[in-house]
């Protein structure tokens, strides 16, 4: 167990919080560690007082590792239903106009943790997201230079990471329409600065409004198809079912569509679990898909009334829109919410819509805070330790990442048995005489 500074400073050294105390952050890096290795780091919540999030502090999600490209090695190359195939170096993209845009990055799974029942996945709490400018060119003006023919309907992107044992390399595709949509861009910096290696340099896709599942990082090749792509990352993963379904339903593929839109959405960044009693400025950011945020409601009493918060001025079309509400705290405990609604109409709800990925998850999620004159956090309740696992999980299971992955799971042996699979097809060796023993002890010690 890790205590950081800024748990101290919360604490006032009176209380003692776990690691996976909402929203605090390891020692260190200042960020939540999900993986180590591969990398998925999430922001914690204090960190969204800022509408634009620090690139230091910016969520980090790699389905494998991070590659460290050389500008020198590099090119973006375009293939497929194009009439001129070939590539471009980053001397050639610089030649074409100049694009700069905040946009909001999240990931589809951001909130899985909070969906019940659950399931597996990185187990995201409310972090996988941050705003950030981009700058780079217009998807469009670069495949300008190809000239796309009129089979062309879907753009594949692959990037320069490459998969861990037989995982399938992680490609996708988007329809061409959002393509060639002009504020779909491939940025070379984030935040006025050259991408980092691990956001991607030193070309990413920026698909605004849309899960940062389509926002390929270290992107090098574009390929023109006339179909949406069938590799895993695009029939298997992030999809959902394109209609809502009650909890725990198992849901055909066919019934199954890509993520696209993010959905409208709120995060409380302070207070976090205490204050101190008197005016309390409640403070936050929303953000939604190409609608934007019109309004926030905030509730103090656990969602019985809500009051419309103060919004920021001067909304951008795709980045965090700021929030706040002056809040007279009496002592005591209480439960924060936040709602955002976008022009479309549609508000965030407080039922979670359940799907069986754990995607989009924007319930206004309940937020326990005590108001008292001395700091405290809430008690929270660390992760079960593999540290007592048996030799055949150390075996199969910690060649390729650590324990982060499996002791934030909550399965029942059904998943546990599903996940098994999963990893054993990607090349974990399990052999069949330890399979159950193997089951039961992650059924066990790793359960709802
Ligand atoms: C061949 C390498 C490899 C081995 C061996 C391996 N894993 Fe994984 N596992 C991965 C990778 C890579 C990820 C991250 C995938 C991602 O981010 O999408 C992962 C992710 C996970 C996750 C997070 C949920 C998910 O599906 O992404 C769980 C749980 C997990 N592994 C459990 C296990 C267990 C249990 C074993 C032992 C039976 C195991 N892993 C062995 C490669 C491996
Ligand atoms: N090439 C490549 N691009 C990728 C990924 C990846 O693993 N490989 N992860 C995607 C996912 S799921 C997310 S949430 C975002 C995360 O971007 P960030 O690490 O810059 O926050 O990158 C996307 N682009
Ligand atoms: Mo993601």
């Amino acid at each position: 167990m890790a205590i950081s500074r800024r748990d101290l400073f919360l604490a006032g050294g009176a209380a003692l919080i776990s690691r996976s105390s909402l929203g605090a952050a390891d020692s260190g890096s200042g960020m939540i560690t999900i993986s180590p290795s591969p990398k998925d780091l999430e922001t914690p919540v204090g960190d969204f007082v800022n509408v634009i999030t620090p690139t230091e502090h910016f969520f980090v999600r790699c389905h494998t590792m991070t590659p460290e490209v050389k500008l020198a090695d590099w090119k973006l190359e375009v293939t497929g239903l194009v009439d001129r195939p070939g590539s471009l170096t980053m001397a050639d993209l610089k030649k074409l106009p100049r694009v700069s845009m905040q946009a909001v990055l999240e990931c589809a799974g951001n909130g899985r943790s909070f969906y019940q029942p659950r399931m597996p996945g990185a187990q995201w709490k409310f972090g996988s997201v941050g705003n950030a400018v981009w700058t780079g060119v217009r998807l469009r003006d670069v495949l300008a230079k190809f000239n796309l023919k009129s089979g062309g309907k879907h753009l594949l992107f692959d990037g320069a990471d490459v998969p861990i044992g037989k995982m399938q390399d992680f490609q996708r595709t988007i329809p061409v329409e959002k393509g060639l949509d002009p504020d779909t861009i491939l940025a070379y910096e984030m935040n006025g600065k050259p991408l980092t290696a691990e956001h991607g340099f030193p070309l990413r896709v920026v698909a605004p409004g849309w899960a940062s599942d389509s926002w390929v990082k270290w992107l090098r090749k574009i390929d023109v198809l006339d179909h949406e792509f069938d590799g895993f990352w695009m029939k298997t993963a992030y999809r959902h079912p394109a209609q809502h379904v009650p909890p725990g339903t198992a849901v055909d593929p066919k019934d199954m569509v890509p993520v696209t839109d993010l959905n409208v959405k709120s995060l409380i960044a302070t207070p976090n679990e205490w204050a101190a009693p008197g005016t309390v400025t409640i403070k936050g950011v929303a953000w939604s898909n190409a609608s934007p945020v019109t309004k926030v409601d905030v509730s103090v009493d656990g969602g019985k009334t809500w009051n419309a918060a103060k919004l920021g001025a001067k909304p951008t079309k795709y980045g965090f829109r700021a929030f706040n509400h002056v809040w007279k705290a009496p002592e005591g405990s209480h439960v924060l919410m936040a709602r955002a609604t976008n022009a479309a109409g549609q508000v965030q709800p407080v039922e979670p819509e359940w799907n069986p990925n754990g995607y989009l998850y924007n319930a206004a999620q309940p937020r326990p805070i005590t108001v008292s004159k001395s700091p405290q956090a809430l008690a929270s309740v660390s992760d079960p330790s593999a540290a007592s696992a048996p030799g055949v999980y150390k075996a199969a299971c910690t060649g390729c990442h650590d324990d982060h992955f499996v002791s934030q799971q909550r399965l029942t042996r059904a998943q546990w048995d599903r996940e098994v699979t999963k990893m054993t097809g990607w090349g974990a060796e399990v052999k069949a005489e330890d399979r159950a023993a193997l089951l039961d002890y992650l059924a066990a010690t790793f359960k709802p």
